[in-house]
């Protein structure tokens, strides 16, 4: 029986005292509530594609592929599926168990397009991996497709508190994200549902996410915490950078108001050290996505990720 409580009922005054609680005090909570649930020698490796790249009509401040700005991220159009197909393979035979295929689109519109990512998410879930997908927003009976389809997760970010929202993003409501939240968990499908630190954003925004996260019911079975990868062209390119101890806190905070969710450890690690990934992991993050790209960032190399691993003597998810 685990000893974590799992709720949904969290108020803010007590994801305030969480979040507040003394460093080393947090990190050893949060450990333990880990601990219950999961192997600590085990990190979850996960690989994105981009499968249709640049040119979003969303104006989301720190993402590279809005065309509102001039980052220089090419645009592409959609991968074909062997494509896809070939990287999924590429992945799996690197210990990959989970891949995640992403599209600079506001929404899923039908059509030819939606129709082939429908194919791929057929194809690279034949292979046995987990599939994700990160689309932007759906509804209900897109999600009821995709979930026909085999898809194991679905990428939907609430990104910070609703109170902080509309500074990042004005091209949409924090609202029409949760209903997109909902049509994915009707079909059936996994939640994945995290957010960025490192946008200006103050504690109290990021105590506001974790409690909207932690009042979820069910809680996202994945929590991705991305620190904010700074791209010239984006409003956010000169954001000042946080403290990598607000990102351990934070990951601290969502192991232990959500107990059983797989935490991801996201975009950011190419600023992160050895050490600070280390506090990560001790504070319950337990994947990361691996391969020299994110979506169109870069991320540490895997032979770096390797050597990473090996010094800390943790091992990769197997596949079932
Ligand atoms: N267009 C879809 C959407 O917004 O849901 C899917 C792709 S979008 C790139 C996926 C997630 O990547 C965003 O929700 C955001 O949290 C994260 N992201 C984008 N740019 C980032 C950056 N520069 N640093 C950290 N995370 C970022
Ligand atoms: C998530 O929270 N982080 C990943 C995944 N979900 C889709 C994406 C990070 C993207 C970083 C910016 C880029 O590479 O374009
Ligand atoms: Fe478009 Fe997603 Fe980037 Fe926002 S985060 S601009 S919706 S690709």
């Amino acid at each position: 029986m685990p000893r974590a409580a799992l709720r949904h009922d969290w108020t803010r005054e007590e994801v305030r005292t969480v979040y507040n609680t003394r460093l080393v005090d947090i990190l050893f909570e949060a450990q333990t509530v880990h601990r219950e649930s999961f192997d600590p020698a085990e990190v979850q490796l996960c690989q994105l594609l981009s499968i249709k790249t640049g040119g979003c009509p969303e104006d989301c401040a720190y993402c590279p592929q809005s065309a509102h700005y001039e980052t220089g991220v090419e645009r592409q159009a959609m991968l074909s599926i062997d494509h896809v197909l070939a990287s999924a393979r590429t992945a799996r035979a690197q210990g990959v168990t989970r891949f995640c295929m992403g599209a600079a689109w506001r929404q899923v519109n039908d059509g030819p397009e939606f129709d082939s990512v429908l194919e791929m998410v057929r194809a690279v879930s034949s292979l046995g991996l987990e599939v994700c997908c990160t689309l932007g927003m759906l509804n209900a009976s897109q999600a009821q497709r995709l979930a026909d389809a085999g898809l194991h997760a679905y990428n939907h970010n609430l990104d910070t508190s609703a109170e902080f929202y509309g500074q990042i993003i004005t091209t949409r409501k924090y609202q029409e994200r949760l209903q997109t939240l909902e049509h994915v968990r009707k079909a059936g499908i996994t939640v994945c549902c995290g957010g960025i630190i490192g946008m200006g954003e103050s504690d109290e925004d990021r105590i506001g996410l974790l409690h909207q996260l932690a009042t979820l019911a069910p809680h996202p079975e994945s929590v991705p915490i991305n620190m904010l990868v700074r791209v010239a062209g984006t409003p956010l390119a000169d954001a000042e950078p946080v403290d990598p101890l607000v990102l351990v806190r934070t990951i601290a905070t969502a192991r232990m108001l959500m107990p059983l969710s797989r935490v991801r450890l996201s975009a950011g690690r190419r600023s992160l050290s050895r050490e600070a990934a280390t506090l990560c992991f001790m504070a319950g993050a337990n994947s990361i996505f691996v391969g020299d790209k994110l979506l169109t960032t870069p991320n540490p190399s895997r032979d770096e990720d390797e050597v990473l691993l090996q010094d800390l003597d943790l091992r990769p998810m197997c596949h079932d």
